[in-house]
């Protein structure tokens, strides 16, 4: 018999088709809206796959049968490690095959916030070009040549800065727990103390993953550290940073503009006031989302699953 497993977010046939081959899926891409079948088919899964879903002491009592959790992202602020490690089930992310579409999402952002991108394409969109051109208020500012600061230089900001370095000319800073010694070399990257970043840098990016130290990390002391010039980067979690605090930095004029990936809250409300802002250019948390990098991700999350399920050693354990 094969082991059953649930898949809770929206996949491709083949990825599907590819888990199916040793496994019985049970597949709830909308989960939410058919919660109860969802929860009958998780009292009998060895493994489950997806991405966001919080797995607390009240879900994870619901799935007892469970081995493996596999997420198909690369962070895992969804998961209680220790209480899976109390429980023996096994975890995996998907690292390293989203970094060069997370960096250039990112890149997209600041040329977007820095150029004013978005808002000169509603100016334009909305006729406001006329025979006179438009004014010398509405020029951005340079990112070529600037300083970059990356907060958490893994995977995905080593790859940034690769590109800021040889594709922008840009001085590179960085803050992490431990030192990167390989972007340090191939980068130039600086190691330095976190206000020496948000003092010199003229892009701030944050991309630390989300846990109780990083929690807010970002907040009105570090807004009120950074260049009045600076522009502020979140490809992160909405939750490394104070919401309230960057509305009023923004307000007060403390930070020239940002590019947000994330939201405290997701979906965002309409009434959030970022979005009102025009120096404020939003995703929908779409970092990594191309369709070729989320079919690498799924691929990577499914070969962990059947892995796991079939106990065999996970190619991206968290643990
Ligand atoms: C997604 C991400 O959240 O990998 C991450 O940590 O933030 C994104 O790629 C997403 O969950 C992918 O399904």
């Amino acid at each position: 018999m094969k082991p059953k497993v649930v898949v809770y977010k929206r996949m491709s046939e083949k990825v599907l088709d590819y888990i199916r081959e040793s496994c019985e899926v049970h597949y709830f891409p909308g989960y939410k809206e058919e919660y109860e079948a969802f929860l009958a088919a998780l009292k009998e899964a060895e493994g489950v796959l997806g991405s966001g879903l919080k797995f607390d002491e009240v879900l994870l009592d619901q799935a007892p049968k469970l081995k493996v959790i596999c997420n198909t992202s690369v962070g895992y602020d969804n998961l209680n490690i220790p209480l899976l490690k109390e429980r023996g089930i096994l975890a995996s992310n998907t690292p390293g095959v989203l970094n060069d579409t997370v960096a250039d999402t990112i890149m997209a952002l600041m040329l977007a916030a820095a150029r004013r991108i978005t808002e000169l394409d509603q100016f334009v969109k909305t006729g406001g070009w006329s025979e006179n051109g438009f004014s010398q208020q509405q020029f951005g500012i340079d990112v070529h040549h600037k300083t970059l600061g990356i907060i958490g230089m893994g995977g995905i900001g080593a790859t940034l800065a690769k590109r800021a370095h040889f594709g922008f000319d840009m001085n590179i800073l960085y803050h992490n727990r431990s030192r990167n010694k390989a972007a340090e070399t191939a980068y130039h990257a600086a190691y330095c103390t976190m206000d020496e970043l948000l003092a010199k840098s003229d892009f701030v990016c944050v991309l630390t993953p989300l846990t109780s130290q990083t929690e807010k990390l970002i907040g009105k002391r570090e807004f009120e550290k950074m260049k009045q010039t600076a522009v502020f980067v979140n490809a992160a979690r909405g939750k490394v940073v104070d919401e309230k605090a960057l509305i009023e930095a923004l307000q007060a004029n403390e930070v020239l503009a940002a590019g947000l990936d994330v939201f405290e809250k997701e979906p965002t409300d309409r009434s959030n006031p970022l979005l009102k802002m025009p120096n404020v250019v939003t995703l929908p948390h779409i970092g990594s989302a191309t369709a070729e990098t989320r079919m690498k991700m799924a691929q990577l999350g499914a070969e962990n699953l059947t892995a796991g399920v079939h106990g065999k050693k996970l190619l991206t354990p968290i643990y």
